[in-house]
Formats: structure tokens, sequence, C-alpha cells
């Protein structure tokens, strides 16, 4: 497994290369062109120059996270041709310059979703949480507002203001798109671009739903066991593959962890791993990586990712705000550092074990 952290790009991340080259066992970034609206051709040479930045500061781009998808291809639009056309000469860019793994989702309107982005804990820290019973209160359209209220004046990932002064559009666009709708776009995205992924060897990792139900009535489907086998057998094609997203999955107690990696054995391209702590039905919130702190027994996730043999980019996700650090929220360095030590540090016991060292 590859130990990385997300990275959002000099002058948009307070936390910068030469910090995360300092943590134990690092090997590369996860990233992106976070200033390319989706549907946008990226430009090869800025490609290659986040590279040289990457490469120049000790590490590698591992990959992408994310090349957000339109909504018209999202919705089957009648210009989804022209955006996915742009689409696979982003792909062509990437495979050109030898990045291999391209971080996606196909949420409608809203990518991750919680109702305080700063919830106190009883040590101080301050933690991502999501009540249902809050957001059945929420009128989407002032959902911008909720979301970056505690932000810190930062832009969220897949909160980009721009898309979100179009709300009213977007929910019109999505009105009439049920679950097959949304899995046949998906299908006809993905058949389209498997070339492209081929020829260059790119594994597309689509992101599941988080949370991992509907909200405000917008359907949701990489959200269960099921729906992720769905995909892999719709186009079934190596490329085509799954961001194991512990956080985002668990927000469902009913999804066993352990399990879907291995029903997903060789179709994981991508790990996020982080813990979720279940308060109630519907209700959650992100605890420390520590399986003791959370609902999740990371053990025996990292396990059955070693025993599944996957081997790709793997990143700690949200941490917790702590000691007064100044971040993106959910991307401090400092306790996505301690997860990646412990994660590094559970994957080492895991090996040892197994090979009697
Ligand atoms: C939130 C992230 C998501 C994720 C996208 C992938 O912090 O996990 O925004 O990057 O859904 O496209």
């Amino acid at each position: 497994m590859k130990m990385t952290m997300r990275w959002f790009g000099t002058g948009i991340d307070p936390v910068t290369l030469d910090k995360i080259r300092q943590v134990p066992g690092i090997y590369g970034v996860i990233t992106t062109l976070y200033n390319v609206p989706a549907g946008d051709k990226w430009n090869i040479e800025e490609v290659r120059a986040l590279k040289k930045e990457v490469e120049e500061a000790g590490m590698v781009i591992a990959g992408i996270e994310s090349v957000n998808i339109h909504d018209s291809i999202k919705t089957g639009a009648g210009d989804r041709d022209k955006y996915i056309k742009n689409y696979i000469t982003t792909l062509k860019a990437l495979g050109e310059t030898g990045i291999d793994l391209v971080c996606y989702n196909f949420m409608p309107v809203f990518d991750w979703t919680r109702t305080d982005l700063a919830k106190v804990r009883p040590d101080g820290a301050t933690v991502f949480s999501y009540s249902q019973k809050i957001i059945d209160k929420i009128d989407p359209e002032k959902m911008f507002d909720v979301i970056t209220e505690k932000a810190d004046g930062y832009a969220l990932p897949g909160w980009e203001p721009e898309r979100m002064v179009k709300i009213k559009e977007l929910f019109q666009m999505y009105s009439g798109i049920d679950e097959e709708t949304l899995f046949a776009n998906l299908k006809y995205f993905l058949s389209a671009i498997m070339p492209v992924c081929e020829k260059y060897g790119i594994k597309m990792a689509i992101h599941p739903d988080d949370p991992a139900w509907p909200v405000f009535g917008l359907p949701r489907i990489m959200t269960c066991k099921e729906n992720l086998l769905r995909l892999i057998k719709m186009v079934d094609n190596p490329c085509n593959g799954v961001t194991l997203c512990t956080g985002s999955l668990a927000t469902n107690p009913d999804n066993d962890i352990p399990g879907i990696i291995h029903s997903l054995k060789g179709r994981i391209h991508f790990a996020h791993v982080r813990n979720v702590k279940h308060n109630a039905p519907g209700d959650f919130e992100e605890a420390a990586h520590l399986s003791a702190d959370g609902s999740l027994d990371m053990y025996k996730i990292m396990k059955a990712l070693w025993e599944t043999g996957f081997n790709g980019p793997l990143r700690p996700d949200h941490g917790r705000n702590i000691w007064g650090e100044v971040s993106i929220p959910g991307y401090g360095l400092n306790d996505r550092a301690i997860g990646l030590s412990y994660l590094t540090g559970l994957l080492e016991a895991i090996i040892k074990n197994e090979h009697g060292a």
C-alpha cells in the first residue's frame, strides 16, 4: 500500500508539500487542478507543472482527486457527449504525464454532506458531523451557507461557490432522475472513457456517496455492496474500479466494510481510511482514526485491504481539528499525520504477524 495525503495545491492549501514530505512513510500526494471547473478540459502543461512541483518536493502524484463530472453527464443531458469528450482529453493529458489514478464521484448536486463542520468533542477537538434531523429542516438551497459557515473562509472540495450559485438550476436538472437513470448515465460515461483508460492504464476509482443514502430527495447510488458490485459488473473492465472510502460507506452501519473490501477484490484502486462514530440512526460524527474512538474496527479494515492484495494509494481521510491548526476543514496536517502513522503501524503489525516476524 502506498501511503499518501491529499494536498490542494500551492496558494490554496496551508499544508505545504515540505510538511507532508516529513510525515513518516509518505509516498506521495493526491491532488488536483483545483481551479478547473467540472466539465473543462485540463491543460497538459498545467498537469506537467503540477507533477514537477510535487516531484521536486521529493514525492509523486499518486492520483488525482478529483476530476469532477459535469452535471450534464450525470443527468444524461443533450450536451453530455461534449463533456465526455473533454473528460477524455483530460484523461489523455493525465495519461501522457504518467498519472494513472482518477477519483471521481457521481453524486447529484451535492458532494459529501455534513450539518456541522466543527462539532466540539469533549477533548476540545472539532469534527465534521451529520444529523438527518437537521437536514430534514434545511432548505436545500441554503445548504451551501450551512456548510461554509464554519469553513474559515476556505472553499471546500465539492462545494465550489460557482456551482452553488446555480443551485436552483442544478435541482431542476435532476428532476425526474432516479437511481436507474443515474446508473444508466454512469454506464454510458464509463463505457465511453474505457478505451482511453486502457490505452494509458488509468484506473478510475468512483467515490462512494456520503452519506450513503439519498439526501434532499436526490438519488444516490454508490451506497452499498450490492450497488458497488453492480457498478464493477456493468462495465467489467479492470480500469473501472472503486475508491474504498470507509468513512462514507460506514455512515450506514449496515455496511460491513471488511466484507465489502473482500467482495471488491482487485477492483479497489484507491482507499480513504478513516473512522466514524455512530451516535443514533442517521446521526454520526467523524472520530479520530483510532478504532477505540469510533464505531469501526480499523485493524479489520486494514487487514482486509492487505488480504485482498490492495497495493494502491491509501490516504487518511478527514482529520479532527486539533491544536488550534488553521486549515481547510478536515484537511489539517496534525490529525491526518497522526491518522496516517496509526494506519502505517497497523499495517506493519499485520504484515509481520502474517510472516511470523
Ligand atoms: C471530501 C471528499 C470528497 C471526495 C469526492 C471525490 O472530503 O472525500 O469531496 O473527494 O467525492 O470525487
